[in-house]
């Protein structure tokens, strides 16, 4: 048995006017339950340390780089990281990082316990467009404030395993933990901030978004034999709603634990990397099974 114990960190809303000093409190204290649970890894959400701002308009760039970190950690997120060293907790979250050179990016980071940054993934599939659009019923601006990620989807061995990370939209691609599952990865750690309706299709509302979101995430737990964490980031942020329903999943695809509620929540969940192994064995053991010859088109267009 190679046990993580794992703490998903779902997160509340946060919203427009808060900032990065009001909201690491919150990831302090689900930290310091995450300890009081005997965690040896924590993940958040996606872009966690502000609200969501690709659903608001901007023009102005000075203002568009306010939402952007610059160096991590930096000086707000520096408490964050002394908690999580002191408790020997490894940390996933995501942030909005603007490179040395002018690059912007929706990141997010991997620590190993003594909070060394040990992986950094940038997300790939970014949904939404780039230009103001009176059509949707709001705005989400992911195009228009970054670019796709230049990373791919690596993994890395941590903690006595092989982790990777994916980033919200990434988790309803299979080229993800495909990409991931052929490096043998045993857990998938990502955060979203979904909207609870469709901008475009007013009756996809929350109950739809959340089976698509168990879909998928089961899928890709399932199909590569791999532990995924999938944490939200819940609630209504200035009037608008994400979904919540965190989750961990286990390489059979079954659901080990699922949040209940849209606040500050954490699940905690004893995830055996060993039970990878049988999966990886037999019914997707890519090298055995594969056939690869009839899959060119995945990557031709
Ligand atoms: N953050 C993020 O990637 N959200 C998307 C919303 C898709 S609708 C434009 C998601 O896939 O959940």
């Amino acid at each position: 048995m190679r046990v993580i114990t794992v703490a998903a960190a779902q997160m509340g809303p946060i919203q427009r006017a808060e900032s990065r000093q009001a909201v690491i409190p919150r990831m302090i204290a689900l930290l310091d339950e995450a300890k009081a649970r005997g965690a040896d890894l924590i993940v958040y959400p996606e872009l966690a340390l502000t609200t969501f701002f690709p659903r608001w308009y901007m023009e102005d760039q000075a203002e568009v780089d306010a939402w952007f970190e610059r160096e991590m950690p930096n000086a707000a997120t520096m408490p964050l990281f002394a908690r999580a060293a002191e408790y020997q907790i490894a940390m996933s979250f995501g942030y909005a990082e603007r490179t040395p050179d002018g690059h912007h990016f929706n990141t997010c980071i991997l620590t190993d316990k003594s909070g060394k940054i040990v992986g950094k993934y940038r997300k790939t599939h970014l949904p939404g467009h780039s230009e103001f659009d009176p059509e949707r019923a709001f705005q989400h601006l992911e195009k228009r404030y970054f670019e796709p990620g230049d990373t791919g989807f690596p993994v890395w061995r941590n903690l006595g395993g092989i982790f990777g990370m994916a980033i919200c939209n990434d988790r309803r691609w299979p080229e993800t933990y495909r990409v991931m599952g052929l490096q043998g990865v045993e857990m998938v750690v990502l955060g979203y901030n979904t909207p609870s309706v469709n901008s475009q299709k007013s009756e996809e509302g929350p109950e739809k978004r959340l089976f698509h979101n168990r879909l998928s995430v089961q899928a890709g737990a399932y199909q590569n034999a791999t532990w995924v964490v999938a944490v939200a980031k819940a609630g209504v942020e200035d009037g608008f709603p994400l979904i919540g329903g965190s989750l961990i999943v286990d390489p059979n695809g079954e659901i080990v634990a699922e949040a209940k509620t849209e606040d500050d929540e954490l699940l905690v969940h004893p995830c055996d990397l060993d039970a990878t192994v049988f999966g990886k064995k037999t019914i997707f053991d890519f090298a055995r099974h594969r056939r690869i010859e009839h899959y060119g088109l995945i990557t031709s267009r």
